[in-house]
């Protein structure tokens, strides 16, 4: 059966999708786990907004192949198979950046997941003949970017987790955060007999420290557990009264401080952590690595190390290789990653080339590491709402390329010129130098309202990598 074009657009979209489904009763369907995964603020949540209109509407991604050969047909959101787990309100999300007064979506509290379905023509003749139209169903979490540095703890006992955030705090800009948590664990002893109120002291103080450097301007990432930070709906439980304590080298007794705080832990890990990784991320196919690399470096050297660390660390977490047919069908090794350097639209078009080096240089171990395993790994500088424009000003005699848009805290357009991104990682002449400011922008006043979704860069080029054989 030969099937007619369709119009791609909003409500067209939507009637032809309906119509389509009627005419081939005997669809197969593919699933496909995408992983998005990102610190804190990296901009996951609206990253996955951005995907989801764009798909819906498909007027922005001129260079995924899919589009550019006019295979594609149309995509809608579908309820997800799992009912348990709130569905990302992508609705909400859209509406506060499309708003009369554009802003950001709010930091993502907890779990929240979405399937979107796209119908496309294949591109092989006999895939084709089989089959004349195909569907993907694209299933995606969003969740706070917190709980990503929960993922290393899997593999970590109690003494060896305390001991690394023991030398972490008493480093500088930790160690004066950690100054009333670090006070209190030289007045309790590990091998004495504990009570819950011990427990519950140490934690909330240790708390304390984690929300001081989740504050602090130093932009620090490794903030560990993530649910003490973002408790989702653990808010109050035991499960979250611990801490981390020096190990005195003598033998632990039961119902001692350390013995308490330690079987915390283990409970932690073992109903929070790996049940949160086992049923969201241990079966994905397709993993984007989002990190703002800008936000790093206009918090000063601090911030990069520590968000190198802790990406680092939670990447180890997942399972990279190739898969095979089956493999693919079960989900189990992530075969694609992307990693994408955010917020591309803070700096002028002639610097994404030099982002995107930048965050090569910066995770060239992991990168390695996933290749080595047999995965493809790209790198991309993209941004999932445009909220810049690049334009070009002359300042004594010299060409410069700046960027124009509505800085947070202003209600005006303005051309700002945020300098040159580095080619190399030898970013910082000294320790306290801080030579980068890149400011955060609004959304654009009137973004996506001409139907054809939001305004991004790259994000089809991310498809192309991501999803692109899916589509073959
Ligand atoms: N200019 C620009 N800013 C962006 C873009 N994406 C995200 N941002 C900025 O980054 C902030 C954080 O983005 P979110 O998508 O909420 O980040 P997140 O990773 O979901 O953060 P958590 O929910 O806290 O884990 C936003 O409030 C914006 O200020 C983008 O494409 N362009
Ligand atoms: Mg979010």
């Amino acid at each position: 059966m030969r099937l007619t074009k369709l119009n791609r657009l909003s409500n067209a979209g939507e009637w032809a999708f309906d119509r389509v489904s009627d005419l081939v009763g005997n669809l197969t369907e593919t699933n496909l786990r995408l992983g998005v995964t990102g610190l804190r603020r990296a901009g996951k949540t609206v990253f996955v907004t951005s995907l989801i209109d764009n798909l819906l509407k498909a007027g922005r991604l001129p260079f995924l192949d899919v589009v550019a050969s006019n295979r594609y047909q149309a995509a809608r959101l579908r309820p997800h198979p799992d009912v348990t787990v709130p569905r990302f309100d992508y609705e909400r999300h859209l509406a506060a950046i499309t708003g009369t007064q554009p802003g950001w979506p709010e930091p993502t509290r907890g779990l929240q997941q979405i399937r979107v379905s796209i119908r496309f023509v294949p591109g092989s003749t006999l895939r084709r003949t089989v089959q004349p139209l195909s569907t993907l169903n694209l299933d995606i979490v969003d969740y706070p970017g917190e709980w990503l540095l929960d993922l290393p703890l899997m593999e970590l006992p109690y003494g060896v987790w305390s001991q690394g955030v023991l030398d972490l705090a008493e480093r500088p800009p930790r160690a004066a955060l950690a100054a009333a948590w670090r006070h209190w664990l030289g007045t309790v002893s590990a091998d004495l007999r504990a009570d819950e109120a011990q427990l519950r002291e140490g934690a909330r103080l240790y708390t304390d420290y984690l929300h001081a450097c989740r504050r602090s301007s130093a932009n620090l990432s490794v903030v560990q557990p993530g649910r003490f930070v973002e408790p989702g709906d653990l808010a109050g439980a035991p499960l979250l009264t611990f801490c981390p304590l020096p190990d005195t080298g003598r033998e632990h007794r039961r119902e001692s401080l350390w013995a308490l705080m330690e079987q915390r832990f283990e409970a932690y890990k073992s109903e929070v952590v790996r049940r949160f990784f086992v049923e969201h991320f241990s079966r994905l196919n397709r993993q984007i690595v989002l990190v703002d690399l800008l936000g790093a470096l206009t918090a000063g050297p601090g911030s990069l190390d520590d968000m190198r660390s802790a990406l680092v660390a939670s990447l180890q977490a997942f399972r990279h290789g190739r898969s095979g047919w089956l493999e693919r069908l079960i989900g189990g090794r992530i075969d694609r990653v992307l990693f994408a350097a955010t917020k591309a639209d803070h700096v002028a078009a002639s610097q994404h080339g030099n982002l995107c080096n930048l965050l090569d240089l910066l995770l060239s171990d992991a990168r390695r590491a996933m290749r080595f395993e047999g995965a493809q790994v790209g790198t991309v500088a993209l941004a999932a709402l445009k909220c810049t424009e690049t334009v070009k000003t002359e300042h004594q005699g010299r060409q410069l390329s700046c960027v124009q848009g509505t800085p947070v805290g202003r209600d005006k357009p303005t051309v700002l010129y945020p300098g040159e991104i580095p080619d190399s990682l030898d970013l910082f002449p000294d320790e306290a130098a801080r030579p980068y400011t890149f400011l955060d922008f609004l959304p654009p006043t009137g973004a996506g309202r001409d139907g054809r979704g939001l305004p991004n860069i790259r994000l089809d080029q991310a498809l192309n990598h991501l999803l692109g054989d899916y589509f073959a």
